[in-house]
């Protein structure tokens, strides 16, 4: 147990093995694991995810709030655990120090993963989908408080983009007005979740994960609060066409706005909609994004690691 901080923070063996020989690890959310997949789809690919970084080069830290402490890292049991145990809260930044006071368990969302990425000393993490500006916030004011947790701690975040149920173009446009540096990996455009293309162009297109480890490291430089967001689209064959994906979108929303849907649940309700509709191909995708998602997230945590010994003064 780390006692630097008055907040319990509880490592595996292996994450803290590997923060003690600076070897890479990847931050991993547990939202997804609870609220983003049914049991047990949820469990398996939790630890396919996991897999995957460790094929990408990298350590995976599974985070979460387990009885008023911060889980860095988790063993299968624990994932069967958070996978399998009704009613797990969805615990954003806003709930994190809630939960943390009282107990229990929960579920961390991008945000609230990455400041426990961030107290823990993890410079990475990787997820599919990022929360962003939802459609129609310009009445509802709905935006990700991922978005805002993007500017404050210093972790890299490598994803898949956001899925279109969100308003990518104000995504992008929210990014950008709060200083956060987004670059494209191997790919042109910011990609959608699991549809290769948003249709809209990234600022940067970066190809060597070197110029990415660089980008990272060149940012905490500057002395900047926050993190880059790093996307990595879907691979061809788990990607799923557009236009089958709007359909159900749209499907989804006006059953949420008929629903009366709102706040901190319209993420999940609107992600189950988009899977009934498509037969689950969705939910197919989601799990392969997931986890083609993660292995590039090693990677690139592993150029990062790489990087940061070649450069200690960096560091
Ligand atoms: N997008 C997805 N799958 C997810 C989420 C987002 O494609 O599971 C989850 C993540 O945990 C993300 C959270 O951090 O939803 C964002 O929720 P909200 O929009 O309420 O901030
Ligand atoms: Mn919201």
């Amino acid at each position: 147990m780390n006692t630097r901080h008055s907040i319990p923070l509880v490592y595996s063996e292996e994450v803290e093995h590997a923060l003690h020989a600076g070897d890479p690890v990847v931050a991993l959310e547990s939202n997804v694991i609870t609220h983003g997949l049914p049991y047990p789809d949820n469990a398996a690919t939790a630890k396919k995810v996991e897999d995957a970084v460790r094929a990408g080069g990298a350590v995976p830290a599974t985070i979460g709030v387990d009885d008023g402490r911060l889980v860095i890292g988790m063993d299968d049991a624990d994932i069967e655990r958070f996978a399998s145990t009704p009613g797990i809260p969805k615990v954003s930044s806003r709930d994190l120090p809630v939960v943390l006071a009282r107990g229990g368990m929960g579920a961390t969302t991008v945000a609230s993963s990455l400041v426990a990425a961030e107290l823990a000393g993890i410079p990475f993490f990787s997820s599919a989908g990022i929360g962003g500006v939802h459609r129609g916030a310009e009445t509802t004011m709905d935006v990700s408080s991922d978005l805002i947790q993007f500017t404050r701690s210093k972790v890299a975040v490598v994803c898949a983009g956001a899925k279109s149920i969100l308003d990518l173009k104000l995504t992008m446009e929210y990014l950008e007005t709060h200083c956060v540096p987004l670059i494209s990996y191997r790919s042109d455009d910011f990609p959608a979740f699991y549809c290769a293309s948003s249709g809209i162009r990234s600022p940067h297109r970066i190809d060597d994960p070197d110029v990415v480890a660089r980008i990272v490291e060149a940012h905490r430089a500057t002395g900047q609060p926050g993190g880059v967001v790093i996307t990595t689209p879907p691979r061809e064959a788990d990607a799923i066409d557009s236009d089958v994906a709007e359909r159900a979108i749209r499907e989804a929303l006006l059953a949420a706005e008929r629903d009366g849907v709102r706040g901190n649940a319209i993420t999940k309700y609107l992600m189950r909609a988009v899977d009934q509709t498509t037969g689950g191909r969705t939910a197919e995708a989601n799990m392969a994004v997931l986890i083609s998602t993660a292995e590039v997230g090693g990677a690139l945590a592993a150029a990062h690691a790489r990087h940061r010994r070649a450069h200690p003064a960096a560091a």
